[in-house]
């Protein structure tokens, strides 16, 4: 790993690795915030302390069950649910649930701790959490993901509810499942409870842009780095990867605002479209049909072609969106990257870049946006529904956005004042984990040993 942690730390760092063994993702996720608070550990010691941190990277509540449900030819099917309720100093659990067949319990859980900090950043009163299942979608009946649903919420209603717990959407769940999830809740309830999850459908409680959010949020917050720098969006070349609902939003707003976007991908490989690619087919592919990147490509015709071997960061473009999963983006990609000039990089996925293609962007000089920073609009504007739900009304989709622009603009500015204050200018993974951090400490300290 590229950079060291404070030698005052390294002992929490040391326990957790021995209390967490084998979750390689969680350790990365932990590894980073623990190297981002080192001018702490000297300039602040009351917020370093063990008592603190220790807290910090336990989660305060670790839900593990058993899902059984019976697909369309009769055979029964087991899956493994989760929910991790990792920190609730500013406010009840939130985040999303996941559904793709690499879920663990490493990976639910650096989700919910990078939520934590993420939560933190966007200045509202809300803890993190995440959970799901290694349920794959893929390929599944919509009778079948319904009756997922129903088996996976008949555990998961008793350890949620809006003062409590507040999951949303992630990685293949969306309007329809939450949809099954809410219908679910209701019905074993007995309650129309609208603010136990978000990314609900417009008729039953769901915001205006939350879909949008999350991509829109990531151009916003691009758009602020470049507006640091006396530069824009016009007339970029950009490359997004993934092409589920982060990557088309993000795409979306880059268009509007006078950028192209010439590549996008899926699990299957990458599309370029030099001249600019067709979102409204591309929404219509994945969007309406659930279809794959090759539907996109055979129906677009010659302007574009399909790389099903290789990276799509090889692809040279002036800013990297990367916003599939995990560990995408490697070494040879980040060098790939900066050898064709890449000018900036932001996260629209959780933790897409490794720390050791994160620590080629910085020696080269590379702005980059951490996920937690600059794919906080998509929880942000959940927390947005939460206040409509709460007080019974709803918002235009103009009024809605503007807010999420607002709430981007100061994460922006939260992550770079603290990265200068503590003596870092432009590291926004030291600016995004300090602020985030300090807050939820301060909360923590005043609530006491819990
Ligand atoms: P979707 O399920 O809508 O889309 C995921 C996209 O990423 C698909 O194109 C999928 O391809 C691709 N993908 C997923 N896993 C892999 C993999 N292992 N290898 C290659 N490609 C993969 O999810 P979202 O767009 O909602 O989420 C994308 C990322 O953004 C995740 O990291 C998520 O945690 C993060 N995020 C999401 C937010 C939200 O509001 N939805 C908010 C903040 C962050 P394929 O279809 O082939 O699987
Ligand atoms: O990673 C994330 O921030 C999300 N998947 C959105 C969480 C939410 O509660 O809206």
């Amino acid at each position: 790993m590229p950079a060291e942690i404070h030698p005052r730390l390294q002992p929490v760092f040391d326990e957790f690795l021995a209390r967490n063994p084998g979750e390689k993702e969680f350790h990365q996720a932990v590894y980073e915030v623990l190297v981002s608070l080192t001018p702490i550990a000297g300039k602040k010691p009351e917020y370093a302390q063990w008592s603190i941190l220790r807290r910090m990277c336990e989660p305060e509540r670790q839900i593990i069950f058993r899902v059984p449900w019976m697909d369309d030819e009769g055979t029964v099917r087991i899956n493994r649910g989760f929910r991790v309720e990792f920190n609730s100093a500013l406010g009840p659990y939130k985040g999303g649930l996941r559904f793709h067949p690499s879920v663990n319990l490493s990976i639910i859980k650096f989700l919910g701790f990078e939520q934590v900090y993420k939560n933190s950043l966007t200045g509202m009163p809300i803890g993190g959490g995440k959970g799901g299942s290694d349920f794959d979608p893929k390929g599944r009946s919509k009778a079948e993901v319904m009756r997922f649903c129903q088996s996976f919420m008949t555990e998961l209603y008793r350890h949620i509810g809006e003062y409590t717990d507040v999951p949303a959407g992630d990685i293949g769940v969306g309007t329809r499942e939450l949809g099954f999830l809410f219908g679910q809740y209701k019905r074993i309830t007995n309650r129309y409870e609208s603010g136990v999850l978000t990314g609900k459908g417009q008729s039953w409680g769901g915001s205006l842009v939350r879909t949008e959010a999350t991509g829109y949020g990531a151009v916003f917050f691009v758009e602020e780095m470049l507006r640091a720098r006396g530069e824009d969006l016009q007339g970029r070349r950009i490359v997004v990867s993934g092409s589920g609902n982060v990557a088309i939003y993000a795409i979306e707003k880059a268009q509007q605002r006078g950028a192209t976007v010439i590549a996008c991908s899926d699990s299957n490989g990458y599309v370029v479209d030099e001249s600019g690619l067709d979102l409204d087919l591309l929404k219509d592919v994945k969007e309406e049909r659930r279809g794959r990147l090759s539907d996109y490509v055979s129906e677009r015709g010659s302007s574009c072609r399909h790389v099903t071997n290789g990276s799509i960061w090889q692809v040279p473009c002036d800013i990297a969106l990367p916003s599939a999963t995990q560990n995408e983006l490697g070494v040879d990609d980040a060098k790939a990257l900066v050898g064709n000039g890449v000018r900036l990089v932001a996260e629209g996925a959780n933790m897409p870049c490794t720390p050791e293609a994160v620590e080629i962007f910085t020696q080269a000089g590379v702005p980059y946006a951490p996920g937690k920073a600059s794919n906080a609009g998509g929880v942000a504007t959940s927390a947005l529904e939460m206040q409509q739900n709460a007080s019974r009304d709803s918002w235009t989709f103009e009024d809605t956005e503007t807010r999420l622009g607002e709430i981007m603009r100061a994460i922006h500015t939260r992550c770079a004042e603290t990265a200068a204050e503590y003596g870092n200018p432009g590291n926004y993974v030291m600016g995004a984990n300090l602020a985030g951090y300090l807050k939820v400490a301060d909360a923590m300290v005043a609530q006491g040993l819990i």
